[in-house]
C-alpha cells in the first residue's frame, strides 16, 4: 500500500512506521491518521510482522494534533473529544491491543497527544536529544490519548499534574529515571540501536510477548486471585504454541532456541 504522510518499511519480520510530516513536526491531521490506521490493521494481519517500530522524521517524534488545520467559527462550540473518538482513541487502543510488541522509537520531541502516543508503546526508548511535553494546558485543553491514566500510573500523582499543569518539558534522561522510557540511545547511533533491540524481539517467542503484555494490561482492573486466573489462562495458550516446545528443546540441547512466532 502506498501513503502520503507515513513511511513503511519491512525488514524481516519488523515493521517500521515512521510519521512523516516533518515541515509541521509529524503532527496528525485527518490523512495521517487514517494512513496509520490502515497500516496497524495491515501489520496486525500479517503473521510476517513479529514487532512494529513507530518513529518519526526529522527532528520530531510527533508534536499531538495539527493545529494548523483548526479554525475556529465564533458561533460554534468544537467538540473536540468527536477527534478523540474517531482517531485518538482507536490508535491507543489499537497499539495496546496489537498481539505483537510495540517499540516507540522517539527520535526528538513529542508534545501533546504524541507524547501519550509515544508513552503508548509497549517499550519506549528515546535518543537523548528527545524531551516530552504535556503540551495540552497550553492550550486549553486536558491531557488525552490515555495520558491521564499512563502518566498517573508510572509517575503518581503530584508528577502527572505537575507534568500535565505546567507543560514542563521532560527530557529523555529524566523520563528514564521516571520509568517512562526503557532505555535512551546516542541520538547518532539511534536507528541502529532501536534496529538492534527490534531485531532481538522480533526472534523471540512472539505469541508468549503478546499474552505477556496483555497479562500485564489487565493488572490495573484485576484483583490477585483474577489476576492469577488470567495467568493460568494465558499460560495454558502459551504453552501449546511450537515456539514453547522449540525453547524448552533449545534448552535441553544447550543451544540458542529458533523461535518461528508460531
Ligand atoms: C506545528 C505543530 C502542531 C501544526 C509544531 N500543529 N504545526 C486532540 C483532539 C483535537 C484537537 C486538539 O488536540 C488534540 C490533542 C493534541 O495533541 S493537543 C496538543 C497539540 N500540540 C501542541 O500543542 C504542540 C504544539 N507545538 C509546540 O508546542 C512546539 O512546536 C514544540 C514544543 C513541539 C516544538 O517546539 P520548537 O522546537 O520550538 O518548534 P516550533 O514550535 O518552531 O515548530 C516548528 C514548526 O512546526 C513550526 O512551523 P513553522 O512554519 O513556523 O516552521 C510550527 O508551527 C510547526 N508545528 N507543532 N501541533
Amino acid at each position: 500500500m502506498s501513503y502520503n504522510s507515513i513511511l513503511v518499511e519491512q525488514k524481516n519480520a519488523i515493521c517500521v512506521i515512521t510519521l512523516n510530516r516533518p515541515d509541521k513536526l509529524n503532527s496528525f491531521n485527518t490523512e495521517m491518521h487514517r494512513e496509520l490506521a490502515a497500516e496497524l490493521n495491515r501489520v496486525a494481519a500479517d503473521p510476517h510482522c513479529r514487532v512494529v517500530v513507530i518513529t518519526g522524521a526529522g527532528r520530531a517524534f510527533c508534536a499531538g494534533q495539527d493545529l494548523s488545520e483548526k479554525k475556529f467559527n465564533p458561533n460554534d462550540a468544537p467538540d473536540v473529544g468527536k477527534s478523540l473518538d474517531e482517531y485518538y482513541n482507536p490508535l491507543v487502543k489499537r497499539l495496546r491491543g496489537l498481539s505483537i510488541p510495540v517499540i516507540t522509537a522517539v527520535n526528538g520531541v513529542a508534545a501533546g497527544a504524541g507524547a501519550n502516543i509515544a508513552l503508548t508503546g509497549d517499550i519506549v526508548v528515546a535518543a537523548k536529544s528527545a524531551r516530552f511535553i504535556q503540551a495540552f494546558s497550553r492550550i486549553g485543553l486536558i491531557p488525552d490519548a490515555g495520558g491521564t491514566y499512563i502518566l498517573t500510573h508510572k509517575l503518581g500523582e503530584m508528577r502527572a499534574k505537575a507534568v500535565s499543569m505546567l507543560a514542563t518539558p521532560i527530557s529523555a534522561k529524566r523520563a528514564k529515571k521516571w520509568g517512562l522510557v526503557w532505555q535512551v540511545f546516542d541520538d547518532d547511533t539511534f536507528m541502529d540501536d532501536v534496529m538492534a533491540l527490534a531485531t532481538q524481539m522480533s526472534q523471540q517467542a512472539t505469541v508468549a510477548l503478546g499474552l505477556t503484555k496483555q497479562a500485564i494490561h489487565a493488572v490495573s482492573s484485576n484483583s490477585y486471585d483474577q489476576q492469577l486466573d488470567l495467568e493460568r489462562r494465558l499460560q495454558g495458550e502459551a504453552g501449546r504454541t511450537d515456539d514453547y516446545r522449540e525453547g524448552v528443546t533449545a534448552f535441553k540441547e544447550k543451544r540458542d532456541a529458533r523461535f518461528t512466532g508460531s
